[in-house]
């Protein structure tokens, strides 16, 4: 036997051992019949669920999971046989793992990592890795001698945004050489037990069950669809025992490959296990083996600059300097200009500047002009620009930004501030990302702060708010009925690749993430890229949103896929999901409407079913009626499931998303309905969690939803 296969039916073998010690162990503690399950997972031990199709759901399930365990482990001499046994050691992580969560015990609470990642931030990171925005997924694990170095190697991943997991002492040693960790920071500590490492790789099965409607049992399509599609690669420090390598057989069984920082040899695998014992070459090699590429940084600045910062936050007592609009005047404003109003690349501050060595906490306003202009520039996108300032700025590390126009904050920490970063670097920020993001349409770009507080007040007086009132008018009366063409989004191919969002005015993408306008910017930017018009033609059914021309264009776009879609009906021929949706709808039979769930809410609904629950029941491109997702913007729409009665059917939300949508639900049910606050009518779970309780109290308050025509 060769070193290697040695090493990983070594490592099965002791996995195995343990695993099958455990479950023995817990079954004669807790009896067979006890119940066991991961926190907040519709996928229940989502490996063992995605490999063979089996719901493990109490103890009693595990001992023939061990038997198929043994079954994977052949000890034959080739590659592909020890490969299998690295699966096993995967399974046997996930039993050892779960059985952690017994009882419903935290087993991660008092640790520094995170254990077993939920469903619902899972289906947050869609969009960020469809768009490249995370670009790849790093498992780093081991324990160093050179914690200077491997910090290096992570706080590379982390500037090139890539989500860094990391798994045994590692943790401490880069967290000691100062990386900033935390899932807003992309550096995510998993757990100290190498079996920790299966948390990563449920992360990648649940991709495969979410976003690519891979069918449990259907093991060689989970294998096929991480390997092309979960951009992911590991990496070890330090020596390597026996079940290192068997969990990095497993690793490599799925499509991901490993890089160690010792010298294999002769055992190296080509392509799937390589030596880099130079640090500096580790990350580069990665990439390389994974084929993420990650692009050139349009912005230079004193401090990082990286979409792995956009969550950070800055708390007061850390901060050097504040806008904010509680405070001061405030606005931020992209506007098209002639080419000759245009000085390009011109960076003014109108005003004083941020003092320095202040003692206090400095509070100025702030306005932020931006000029743009541009031969196929248009109005439309001047708002699509400007809402990107805010992940901008905050991809800039030691910086916050919330909010937006003439309502916003932003802070600048004493530690940015000291290492050099000023006003003016902003204008950088602004410059250097339109030419890189909207070059296509932006030739020349000026960029203004005004921190003169009588300038910024006429500013925001005489300029920014007429044009903010313009756009709203704008908006208010862009409607489907008022456009001639839909877009397509296939951007969540990548994740999902029979799925296809078509947005209009009044029904953005389910991500929530883009409009009907950034459509059509993203198709005059790129106009082969994801967005396609849909010329609107062929109307079919009025009210079930039915077109010829949708139909054609979805079925192309999802290679036949999906070859009839309604732009308004949960029933018929419902719009497809990929699974990165930011809240789901679904029936509640007993009160004849409809719940909305958004992704944060983690209880229980009405219909006995939690978010994660609901989300499990669509996905992947497929049509499911009766289960929709969609964007949080969609619920106030005069569209949303027009075809069944619209926002009358709404009976039940969680109360932070109804406060969220409460201002414009209320005001389209006044307009449609001619009821006043109808949210008031809506359940949420300090109300009710049971549908006899909701029904209740809908009738108390006359919910119209219970004298509609049956939904169904
Ligand atoms: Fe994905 Fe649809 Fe959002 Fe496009 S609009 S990014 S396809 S969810
Ligand atoms: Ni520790
Ligand atoms: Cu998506």
């Amino acid at each position: 036997m060769s070193v290697l296969t040695d090493l990983i039916y070594g490592g099965s073998d002791a996995v195995i051992g343990l695993t099958e010690g455990a479950v023995n162990d817990a079954i004669a503690k807790y009896g067979p019949d006890k119940e066991i399950a991961f926190p907040d997972t519709a996928y229940f031990f989502p490996t063992i669920y995605a490999a063979t199709g089996v719901k493990v759901e109490t103890l009693g399930t595990l001992p023939a999971c061990v038997d198929v365990m043994k079954s994977l482990v052949t000890h034959e001499e080739d590659l592909g046989a020890a490969l299998n046994a690295g699966l096993a050691t995967a399974v046997g992580a996930e039993i050892i793992e779960g059985l952690k969560y017994l009882d419903g015990a935290q087993p991660y609470e008092n640790e520094s990592g995170i254990g077993f990642v939920p469903d619902p931030i899972i289906r947050s990171l869609g969009v960020p890795l469809v768009t490249g925005d995370i670009p790849g997924v790093a498992v780093v694990l081991g324990s160093t001698d050179k914690p200077e170095e491997a910090a290096a190697v992570v706080k590379d991943y982390q500037d090139k945004g890539i989500m860094t997991f990391l798994v045994g002492d590692i943790i401490e040693q880069v967290l000691g050489a100062g990386v900033k960790a935390g899932l807003e920071y992309r550096v995510v500590p998993l757990g100290h037990d190498v079996t920790s490492v299966i948390h990563v790789v449920t992360v990648a099965v649940r991709a495969a069950l979410i976003f690519g409607d891979v069918k449990p049992g259907d093991l060689a399509g989970l294998l096929q669809y991480t390997k092309d599609r979960v951009p992911a690669f590991v990496n070890t420090f330090g020596d390597i025992d026996a079940v290192v390598v068997s969990a990095g057989a497993g690793a490599i069984a799925l499509g991901f490959p490993v890089v160690v920082d010792v010298d294999l040899g002769e055992n190296q695998v080509p392509g799937a296990l390589e030596s880099v014992v130079d640090h500096t070459q580790t990350s580069p090699k990665s990439l390389e083996l994974r084929n993420i590429k990650v692009k050139a940084k349009a912005v230079k600045l004193p401090v990082s600059f990286a979409a792995a910062f956009e969550g950070e936050i800055i708390r007061k007592n850390d901060t050097y300097v504040e806008f904010d609009s509680d405070h001061n005047v405030t606005a931020e404003l992209v506007t098209m200009k002639a080419a000759d109003e245009v000085e390009d690349h011109k960076i003014t501050i109108d005003g004083p500047d941020i003092p320095e060595n202040a003692e206090e906490l400095i509070r100025l306003p702030l306005c932020t002009v931006v000029d743009v202009a541009g031969a196929k520039m248009q109005p439309d996108f001047e708002s699509v620009i400007e809402r990107k300032i805010h992940a901008w700025f905050n991809y800039i590390e030691g910086v916050m930004h919330t909010g937006q126009r003439n309502l916003f904050r932003i802070r600048i920490s004493k530690e940015a501030f000291a290492a050099g970063l000023r006003l003016k670097d902003f204008g950088e920020v602004l410059y250097g990302m339109i030419k890189d993001e909207f070059g296509q349409v932006v030739d020349k770009c000026q960029v203004t702060f005004i921190t003169d507080a009588d300038k910024a007040k006429a500013f925001l007086d005489d300029v920014a708010m007429p044009r903010y009132r313009k756009r709203d008018d704008r908006l208010a009366n862009l409607t489907d009925e008022s456009v001639d063409e839909f877009y397509t989004c296939i951007l969540c191919q990548s994740f999902s690749p029979a799925h296809c969002c078509v947005v209009t005015p009044e029904r953005l993408g389910l991500c929530g993430a883009v409009s009907w306008l950034d459509a059509k910017a993203t198709f005059e930017l790129s106009p082969t890229g994801p967005s396609q018009p849909i010329p609107k033609e062929g109307l079919l059914d009025e009210r079930l949103g039915k077109y010829t021309k949708v139909n054609e264009v979805v079925a192309e776009a999802t290679h036949g896929a999906i070859e009839n879609v309604t732009l308004y009906s949960l029933i018929e021929d419902p719009m497809t999901s990929c699974g990165c949706f930011e809240c789901i709808c679904g029936i509640e039979p007993m009160s004849n409407g409809v719940v909305i769930v958004n992704r944060e809410y983690a209880g229980m609904t009405p219909t006995g079913m939690t978010f994660g629950e609901l989300a499990s029941m669509t996905g992947g491109g497929v049509q499911t009626p009766g289960f929709m997702g969609h964007g949080r913007q969609f619920i106030a729409s005069k569209k949303f499931i027009s075809a069944e009665g619209g926002i009358a059917r709404i009976v039940w939300m969680p109360k932070e998303l109804k406060d969220d949508v409460a201002t414009r639900l209320n005001k389209t049910a006044k307009e449609v309905l001619g009821i006043d606050n109808f949210t008031d009518m809506i359940g949420d779970e300090t109300i009710a969690t049971e549908p006899d309780e909701l029904y209740a109290f809908l009738e108390s308050k006359g919910h119209p939803a219970l004298t509609m025509e049956p939904i169904m």
